[in-house]
């Protein structure tokens, strides 16, 4: 039988995004904590505006945990329960602003909300309204309001307060961690502000949309934390569009990125898979096997914390902006995932199976690097975990060194280790040689916690 999955080092978390928080509760006991998983990012947990779609949960009208996704006490069980499971909680964090869309209205927990007036907030713990132009004016991006949101003063005592208490209020409810949506908007010792006034050691990661060309760095937050690396995101999916698979054999290794042990990695978010935020030719769940291997490659490789995607499903060119369905995932007969609503990607093999290859692999470094053309490699991590990739658009056949001790292992992109492997299974000889048949745009990965047979 398969050694249990280990999250202790943090193996990858996956952001359930607009999930509900019983929906989350039951994903951890039932898949994420079975798996391997060690987080779940969650959709922001304050009370937010009264709007269908999904952008309302980034427009905060009080801090009372009461949201699309549930209220406190259904927040509270989930915390517990995924914790139990030996997931951790994440949550999003909207701290540099307060709501604005139609200037005015109801939350999702009954407040009643105008521009800068906040249950917490009034008039004076505002930035003056400009409103932001100009990324290459440094000043302007942090006191300046984005998209006409009214810019907190986060600079003063009170307002890095009110904020602290929020933050505690869920670290008292078992909260492991925060994603500090919009970090780019406020002065990095404007979060250390916030930050003193935490209780406990939370794990804290900065939203800080960095390709190269402003004069607010990814770098400037190090300090603080973890931070969100944009740049693998686009450099990602430009070399699996254009499957550009050999030149990945230094990938990250690079002085224009942050340090991997810092650095959040991700294929896609939820803003650029649709467009918002740095989009452009970011691979998501749309562009089907291709987004398998993208994130194949992301989980086998050492570098960075990371997040996978999990979705609603939308149409690209004109859901965009549309909320998600209304049914709940789990629905009363059964599991909703992979259909026309939930997405679930963190569910599909090659993804899911991954996270316990980077369980199994630990820290051991990349080595039997291997690549046949542009388009098809196979590396190992040390003895740990061999894995190919084949983007090409014909089957390979290779006899190759993997590294790994002789046995019997079974390809997790294939089938569930858990249960017996019922499907393709590789043989690694005496000199740790094995004959690999992948499919076109497929991948074969093999990890001592999926030994079928050993010696
Ligand atoms: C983020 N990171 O810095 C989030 O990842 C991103 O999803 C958030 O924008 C943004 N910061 C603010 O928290 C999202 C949407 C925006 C949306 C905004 C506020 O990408 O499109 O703006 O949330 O809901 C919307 C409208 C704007 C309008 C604004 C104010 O799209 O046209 O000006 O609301 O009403
Ligand atoms: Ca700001």
């Amino acid at each position: 039988a398969a050694a249990p999955l280990s999250s202790d080092p943090r193996t990858a978390y996956v952001h359930l995004f607009e999930w509900s928080w019983s929906d989350i509760a039951e994903e951890c006991e039932n898949f994420l904590g079975p798996k391997g998983f060690s987080g779940v990012q969650i959709s922001p947990p304050s009370e937010h505006i009264a709007l269908d779609n999904w952008w309302a949960r980034y427009q905060p009208v009080s801090y009372q945990l009461v949201s699309r996704s549930g209220d406190r006490a259904a927040f509270a069980d989930m915390v517990q329960r995924c914790n139990a499971a030996g997931v951790e909680i994440y949550a999003d964090l909207v701290i540099n602003h307060t709501a604005a869309y139609g200037d005015g209205g109801v939350g999702t927990a009954g407040t009643s909300w105008s521009r800068k007036h906040h249950p917490m907030y009034g008039p004076q713990d505002y930035h003056d309204p400009c409103v932001i132009q100009n990324y290459g004016d440094a000043h302007e991006v942090r006191y300046c309001q984005l998209l006409t949101l009214p810019d907190l003063r986060t600079g003063s005592d009170y307002v890095q307060q009110t904020i602290a208490d929020y933050i505690n209020d869920m670290v008292g409810l078992g909260v492991s961690g925060f994603r500090i949506d919009a970090a780019k908007h406020m002065h990095p010792d404007d979060i250390a502000g916030i930050m003193g006034r935490v209780d406990g050691n939370p794990y804290f990661f900065s939203e800080v949309i960095d390709l190269g060309n402003e004069p607010i760095k990814a770098s400037h937050y190090l300090h603080l934390g973890a931070v969100e690396e944009f740049k693998y995101s686009r450099d990602i999916s430009s070399r699996f569009r254009s499957r550009d698979l050999a030149a990945l054999h230094n990938f990250g290794n690079h002085a224009d990125l942050i340090p991997g042990d810092q650095a959040v990695v991700f294929v896609d978010n939820h803003d650029n898979q649709r467009g918002h935020g740095a989009g452009g030719e970011t691979i998501t769940y749309h562009d089907g096997a291709l987004y398998d291997l993208a994130n194949v490659f992301m989980l086998a490789w050492p570098y960075g914390y990371p997040r996978l995607m999990s979705s609603f499903a939308f149409d690209k060119e004109n859901e965009t902006e549309m909320g998600p369905p209304g049914s709940a995932v789990h629905g009363g007969d059964g599991l909703n995932c992979f259909g026309s609503d939930w997405v679930c990607e963190h569910r599909w093999r090659p993804i899911a199976n991954m996270v316990g290859f980077r369980g199994a692999a630990g820290s051991a470094p990349v080595q039997n690097w291997w690549a046949g053309g542009r388009d098809r490699i196979a590396f190992s991590r040390g003895d740990r975990g061999f894995v190919v990739i084949n983007a090409s658009g014909d089957e390979l056949n290779e006899r190759l060194q993997t590294g790994m001790a002789s046995g019997v292992y079974c390809d997790v992109i294939d089938s569930e280790p858990e249960n017996g492997c019922s499907g393709q299974r590789i043989t690694v000889d005496s000199s740790g040689y094995a004959d690999f048949s992948v499919p076109a745009g497929g991948a074969a990965a093999i990890h001592v916690n999926a030994l079928v047979d050993g010696d």
